[in-house]
């Protein structure tokens, strides 16, 4: 994808940390087109005829990352066709569509493999909170989430492979200069003044 023509922004954050909740309302005052990366391989995996249906399963309940091949091809479809079906970027200009990809790259092969092969991200928002918060969060969110990895046994494999694969990535990201740190503890709608700052301000310059 063109950098002129497409803005990328990840979300990371540790499980639980509050990616998909600030993304639905991002949606709503900035029309991203949010592509969830754990919600596309979910979708794949259940996808009948899909040669990746027990890879995938099997990484989530375990924690750890699905080869890159597998997620950057769905997230490079995702995209393609939102591009093709105009269903980004109404927000400020006509032709530019704004990503918004959470809970992707999680490990520094993702992130440099997609830098080099799809395209550039302009930003990385790092929602960041305590593993007392998170775990909190998702054992709410088990009771009736039928998630497979919302059980304390896979939130602990969770928490160990964001320590060693994702922490890395957002280091790598901060040391260009892309991230912005918001403190995710509070209620959703205290995130999301502070996410919802953060985004205006990359928007203002009328770059991006
Ligand atoms: N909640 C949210 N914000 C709150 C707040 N401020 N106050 C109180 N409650 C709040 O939120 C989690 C729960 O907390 C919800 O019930 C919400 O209402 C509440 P959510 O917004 O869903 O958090 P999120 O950060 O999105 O948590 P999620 O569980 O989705 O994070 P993960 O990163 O663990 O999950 P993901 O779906 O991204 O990935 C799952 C698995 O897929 C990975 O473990 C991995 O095996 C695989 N994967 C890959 O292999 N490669 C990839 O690139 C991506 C995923
Ligand atoms: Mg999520």
């Amino acid at each position: 994808f063109d950098n002129e023509k497409v803005t990328v922004i990840f979300v990371l954050g540790g499980p639980g940390a509050g990616k998909g909740t600030q993304c639905a309302r991002l949606v709503k005052d900035f029309h991203f087109c949010h592509l969830s990366a754990g919600d596309l391989l979910r979708a794949e995996q259940n996808r009948e005829g899909s040669q990746y249906g027990t890879l995938i399963q099997t990484c989530i309940r375990e924690g750890t990352i699905v080869p890159m091949e597998v997620t950057i091809k769905l997230l490079e479809h995702a995209m393609a066709a939102a591009m093709r079906e105009g269903k980004t970027g109404d927000g400020w200009s006509e032709d530019r569509g704004r990503f918004l990809i959470d809970g992707f790259p999680r490990k520094m092969d993702q992130a440099l493999k997609f830098d080099e092969t799809v395209c550039l991200s302009t930003l990385v928002i790092y929602f960041s909170t305590t593993e007392q918060v998170m775990l909190d969060r998702l054992l709410e969110r088990g009771k009736t989430s039928g998630r497979e990895d919302d059980n304390v046994e896979s939130i602990k494999k969770r928490f160990r492979t964001y320590k060693s694969d994702t922490m890395p990535v957002i280091e790598h990201y901060a040391s260009l200069g892309k991230v912005a740190e918001v403190n995710s503890s509070g209620s959703v709608d205290s995130v999301y003044k502070l996410v919802g700052d953060v985004v205006e301000d990359i928007f203002s310059g009328g770059k991006y």
